[in-house]
């Protein structure tokens, strides 16, 4: 018996070493600034860093419209991107060179904006030379989706150079903002007689103008929806309101809630049209935008709202730092691919919880360097939502206070508990570095914890609960 007793007690042993050193383990961990606070992508410079991507990115899409200049998926799927991209960097830096490329990008859409010549701007897929048969499967088309992300790239430039008084007094790109501006409401008026009356208050864009061949898919109208708020953002005229107002209504009614947290699917059900698998985070990025540009006018959608979406990339989207990839490919948690280098726009959720800056900084870092239009963006928005040091590290000590109380071992929650004291003693001196770090360990420490101490409770305690009821039971009879 005692031999049994023994053996038992170096397996629980060996069990217990290999747990803590799992949990205690935390790898090198980096930090999203540097001594002097300014922020720092995979430990380098971030205008230095996103530069050398961009011009692999410009000189790579140069070659692309080079060997094939009319490429509707490259427009809608690159260079709407890559123009919006710039536009954040010349926020950020107000450096013009950034803004040149981005309008060089726009001259180049607006010159291909009618090649089927028949008046109507649109890009869209009209045949092998004059499209991308890859899109093919739906038919040589427009598709409104399309008009819809490039009037959005369009209206960035606009806002930005009728916005800033130092660009609006330059004539040049006064006359460059007030062409693609009417382009745009051209394509916009277009569109409001492609539409889909569901009810009184609601509706949505046919994504093909010749009728509602494939129902709501909600990344089609939203790209529509966003180009048409901006429009108003620029114009001031309601009217641009009333059908984002009605898509923004029809598709809140259709989001489901889940623990708090608002899921959705690719397509919306509605009449004929039946609702597709849950959203993608790539899609679900413009339908997010979408959303929050409706919020920011009071269309339909309340604080409460995007207190439900905070929810859906917190609870579901976010995997923790201690999964990969950090996020998940869909919006009900399931992953299939890693789509993080996709996952532009979730930042902007950092204005309602500013942990998801850390998260969306994070996720992105460890998914490695892309060199795609959507890439830059995510990276751009990044940069412009940045935080700051003092603000990154309160942020995180404050989710590490509000996690204390999960379930965890006694040593991993004693570990955590002093770690957690240096990390404040840390940001009391202004090092926000190691802070930083701490804070972060913190926070893997709880997440592994809270994961496998239940499983180590249900899987150790029953075996020495046996081991000592036989060895009771073998003791009594033996005396
Ligand atoms: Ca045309």
């Amino acid at each position: 018996m005692k031999r049994i007793v023994v053996v038992v007690a170096i397996c629980i042993l060996i069990t217990l070493t290999t747990y803590l050193g799992y949990i205690l383990y935390t790898p090198e961990i980096s930090t999203p600034f540097d001594e002097e606070g300014e922020f720092l992508f995979l430990g380098q410079p971030f205008v230095e860093l996103y530069s050398s991507i961009a011009n692999v990115v410009w000189s790579s899409y140069n070659k692309a419209l080079n060997s094939k200049p009319y490429d509707p998926g490259l427009f809608a799927w690159g260079l709407h991107y890559e123009i919006r991209s710039y536009v954040d960097l010349y926020k950020l830096t107000n450096d013009i060179r950034w803004l040149y490329r981005a309008i060089n990008r726009c001259e180049y859409l607006y010159s291909v904006r009618d090649v089927n010549n028949d008046g109507i701007p649109s890009w869209g897929n009209y045949n092998e030379t004059y499209g991308n048969s890859r899109y093919a499967r739906e038919g040589y088309r427009e598709f409104g989706v399309w008009d819809g992300v490039i009037s959005t790239a369009f209206m960035d430039v606009v806002q930005t150079i009728l916005f800033t008084d130092v660009l609006k007094k330059n004539a040049t790109l006064r006359a460059r903002a007030e062409k693609y501006l009417e382009v745009v409401i051209t394509i916009i008026n277009r569109y409001h007689a492609y539409w889909t009356r569901v009810s009184h208050d609601e509706g949505y864009y046919w994504d093909c103008p010749s009728g509602d061949v494939v129902g709501p898919i909600v990344n089609r109208f939203s790209a529509l929806g966003i180009a048409e708020i901006k429009l108003y953002e620029v114009t001031g005229n309601s009217t641009y309101l009333s059908r984002p107002l009605a898509m923004a209504t029809f598709l809140k009614k259709r989001l489901s809630i889940r623990g708090g947290c608002y899921l959705w699917t690719y397509r919306l059900s509605y009449g004929m049209f039946p609702p597709s698998d849950y959203e993608d985070i790539s899609h679900g990025a413009i339908d997010l935008e979408f959303m929050l540009l409706a919020f920011k006018h009071k269309l339909a959608f309340s604080e409460e709202d995007v207190r439900r979406l905070v929810c859906t990339y917190k609870k579901f989207i976010w995997k923790g730092f201690t999964s990969y990839p950090s996020l998940a490919t869909k919006v009900d948690g399931s992953i299939t691919q890693d789509y993080t280098r996709m996952s532009r726009n979730w930042v902007l959720l950092a204005n309602f919880d500013p942990i998801i800056w850390v998260y969306q900084w994070y996720a992105l870092e460890r998914a490695g360097v892309g060199y795609t239009g959507y890439y830059m963006q995510a990276l751009s928005q990044l940069a412009l939502y940045y935080p700051g040091p003092e603000a990154i590290v309160n942020t995180l000590i404050k989710e590490v206070k509000l996690n204390l109380n999960i379930t965890m071992d006694p040593i991993s929650a004693y570990i955590v508990k002093t770690t957690l004291q240096r990390a404040i003693e840390t940001q009391r001196n202004r090092d926000y570095i190691t802070a930083f770090k701490l804070a972060v360990k913190c926070l893997m420490i709880i997440e592994k914890s809270s994961k496998l101490a239940p499983i180590l409770y249900v899987t150790i305690l029953p075996v020495i609960l046996i081991t000592v009821i036989l060895y009771l039971s073998r003791y009594s009879k033996s005396s």
